[in-house]
């Protein structure tokens, strides 16, 4: 090792980065910017690994983790993974950290705009509690006055679309803007434009755009691994494979919480029953003329008996127990089956053998 070497790994400081890929056991992290380091360039990536110590604490490293990493060089295009910082947000399909905001991205055609698919996933990424942006595309295949009317009905749903045309560019300025500095899941159903509105707004990166093909005009999925792309100026984005509006779950109670339009209601009183469900309970505060009240009520109904199906399933799988971890989770897990897994202690295994021997039986 000549002397340069020992100088520089003996002086050179922890740096901050964000994960934007992870594979296996190893990682790809993109590090600020440190302006104590003028000539080093901060815009290649670098892979790394984690400290040993961090997989024995248990501690795992998600994409959007802001981690500290250690160099044994400035050259070297690797890191060590020292620790990760408290994580803001945590979303688990896609498994990303940090997520500031999720960005809906729905068609106006091909395949159609349709309102019950659009407050399935408004209600899904509302039930993350992350900030949502909602956008939608494909405003060259159809009119202007068509776009208005879907901007003033989502107006009374409690959102302000952005609506823009890739193929166009319309409205792609103003959506820059709002990304900027930020981490942002893009999700939506396939052939939304996802992948082609990243490959727009990402340069040198080729996303694969899904021909909208077949009898039902449907895009196929072809994004696997999240990964996190970088805006030219400042900020993050990922494409979504498993943001999916089919596997719907929230408490009941909670649903209410996941429509804006009446949300404030909830803040100006409260209804006679602290577990209203808002359908005809006597004083319930959430009044009932309003379009998506159907879509509530449907959804609800959804969701009540697919709790009933999971308390039936829970008194009958017995062999699972309830394991309450970190920031009051819940975690099913199954109860060993003593003969075929339990691995018998030092002292039971003796005792057992005492036993053989005053027995003098064999097994
Ligand atoms: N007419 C029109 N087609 C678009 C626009 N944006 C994307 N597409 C097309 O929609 C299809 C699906 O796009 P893709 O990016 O693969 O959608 P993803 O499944 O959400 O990733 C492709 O054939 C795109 O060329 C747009 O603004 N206007
Ligand atoms: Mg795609
Ligand atoms: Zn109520």
């Amino acid at each position: 090792m000549d002397s340069t070497h020992i100088f520089l790994s003996t002086t050179i400081p922890e740096f901050y980065g964000t994960v934007v890929a992870a594979q296996a056991n190893f990682y790809r992290v993109y590090l600020d910017e440190n302006h104590e380091y003028e000539n080093y360039d901060f815009s290649s990536y670098l892979l790394c690994t984690r400290r040993e110590r961090l997989k024995k604490i248990g501690q795992n490293v998600m994409v959007g983790d802001r981690v500290i990493i250690k160099k044994s060089s400035l050259q070297d295009l690797r890191g060590l993974i020292i620790s990760v910082l408290p994580r803001k947000t945590e979303l688990s399909r896609p498994k990303v950290a940090n997520a500031d905001q999720i960005l809906l991205l729905f068609p106006f055609k091909e395949p159609e705009l349709e309102p019950w698919q659009l407050s399935r996933f408004l209600i899904k990424a509302e039930s993350t509690l992350i900030p949502l942006v909602l956008c939608l595309n494909k405003a060259d295949l159809i009119k202007p006055d068509e776009q208005k009317k879907w901007k003033m009905r989502l107006k009374k749903w409690g959102y302000t679309p952005h609506l823009i045309s890739i193929l166009n560019i319309q409205g792609i300025q103003e959506l820059y803007d709002c990304l900027q500095n930020k981490i942002t899941i893009f999700a939506g159903p396939s052939g939304a434009g996802k992948s082609s509105l990243i490959n727009k707004l990402v340069p040198n990166i080729e996303q694969r755009v899904d021909k909208v093909s077949g009898k039902l005009r449907k895009g196929r999925h072809t994004t696997r691994h999240v990964e996190l792309f970088r805006l030219p100026k400042g900020g993050l984005v990922a494409d979504t494979p498993g943001f999916n509006q089919a596997d719907l779950q929230c408490d009941p109670r909670k649903l209410i919480n996941y429509f804006p339009e009446v949300r404030s209601q909830l803040k100006q009183g409260e209804c006679q029953f602290n577990n209203c469900l808002h359908r005809s309970e006597p004083n319930c505060i959430i009044s009932k003329s309003w379009e998506r009240y159907e879509h509530y009520l449907t959804i609800l109904a959804e969701m009540l008996s697919q709790k009933e199906v999971e308390q039936k399933k829970k008194v009958q799988e017995s062999t699972l127990k309830l394991k309450i971890k970190a920031f009051g989770k819940e975690v099913y897990e199954p109860k060993l089956e003593i003969k075929k897994y339990r691995r018998y202690s030092r002292q039971d295994k003796n005792q057992r053998l005492r036993e053989f021997y005053k027995n003098g039986d064999l097994e």
